[in-house]
């Protein structure tokens, strides 16, 4: 009796590992488990040597082992549709599959909220003659510091702020794109008129608002005469495109060590049209972008003669701007994967 049982569940053990993936070997297993002369058939045989007070039982255990193998059976006969078709003499599946019925569906994704978002803006300042340009998310620090005219003790450059490679101090990973367009600039190729959008880094604690790293489109226009009213004109320009016609823009005074003059551009909001919202926090502006003159010590560091040239550069966040776009309110969720977020974005655009 002992041995009987061991016997079954070492037959069961085998069946649940069987795998049955086409008719020939779906036969083969009925005949060898289900046959006139099959394990199942036999061990109703064994009945006989039961001791009487047993049978019950075991009688049990077989039916329940019978039934197992019947509806593994059943299933396997289901998945290979259950006919015995022979192609040279082997039983095949060749001919068991309708080439008539539709293909399975492939589900297709979206684009991402940060790429659609790119996409819009690079495809603005295309249409004004700007090109892509993109460059190391490692770097050194000349390029994404020093050339940028930013002094030995400016905060950004510190351990707290900036991820530093260990193998090499001088490495680090970009705080912004700009190092594209200082190895643009150091190029010499002139006029210059480009737009580098990319991967940024800084070392901040994981908020709704901030994280350690983020999507920037930085841009740069270089030639002869190139004013501040250009600067005005072409993100005037971009933000009518991007947010429609009736949007209007302020320019604040600001800081950056690579430009001088500097400003923060705000646009009128988008939310309460300048009525004064939370998302504009009552003031019915919203700051988009920062921006301003190339310093003069910028292009000099980039073998530019900043008597003969001139030229304005900017900087925004893509992150910051679909959240406007789109009324995202946590940073968080463009990077978590969710796709009950990312299915919301179907746009073609
Ligand atoms: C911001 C502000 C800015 C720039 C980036 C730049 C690059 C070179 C020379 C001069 Cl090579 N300027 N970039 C200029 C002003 C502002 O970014 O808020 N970004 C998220």
């Amino acid at each position: 009796m002992e041995e009987l049982l061991q016997q079954i569940n070492a037959h069961r053990k085998e069946i649940e590992e069987l795998q049955i993936s086409n008719s020939h070997q779906l036969e083969e297993f009925r005949i060898k488990y289900l046959g006139s002369k099959g394990i199942v058939k036999n061990l109703f045989g064994e009945m006989k040597a039961v001791p009487v007070e047993k049978k019950k039982e075991f009688g049990q255990v077989l039916n329940d082992f019978k039934q197992f193998t019947e509806t593994k059976y059943q299933t396997a006969k289901e998945l290979t549709n259950g006919e015995h078709s022979v192609v040279n003499g082997q039983p095949s599946m060749a001919d068991d599959i309708d080439l008539s019925l539709p293909g399975d569906s492939i589900p297709v994704g979206t684009r991402h909220p940060i790429n659609l978002v790119r996409k819009r803006i690079i495809d603005i300042f295309h249409r004004l003659g700007f090109s892509v340009e993109d460059g190391p998310e490692i770097d050194d620090d000349w390029h994404n510091f020093t050339a940028l005219n930013m002094p030995e003790n400016h905060p950004a450059r510190d351990m707290q702020d900036t991820f530093y490679i260990n193998q090499n101090p001088d490495w680090l990973l970009r705080t912004h794109t700009s190092n594209v367009q200082i190895r643009e600039m150091e190029k010499g190729h002139l006029p210059i008129r480009i737009i580098c959008p990319g991967r940024v880094y800084r070392n901040e604690t994981i908020s709704a608002r901030a994280h350690c790293f983020f999507h920037q489109v930085e841009g740069l226009y270089i030639d002869e005469h190139v004013s501040f009213a250009d600067l005005k004109q072409t993100l005037y320009f971009f933000v009518q495109e991007l947010f429609g016609k009736e949007v209007k823009i302020r320019f604040r005074p600001s800081y950056f060590p690579f430009t001088e003059p500097s400003a923060e551009m705000d646009i009128s909001c988008l939310i309460c049209n300048g009525e004064g919202c939370r998302v504009c926090k009552h003031t019915g502006w919203v700051e988009i972008l920062g921006c301003g003159m190339v310093h003069p010590k910028v292009l000099q560091n980039c073998k530019i003669d900043p008597n003969k040239y001139t030229g304005f550069a900017f900087g925004m966040g893509i992150e910051r701007i679909a959240m406007l776009l789109f009324q995202i309110n946590d940073l968080r969720l463009f990077s978590e994967n969710d796709v009950r977020f990312l299915r919301q974005f179907t746009s073609a655009l």
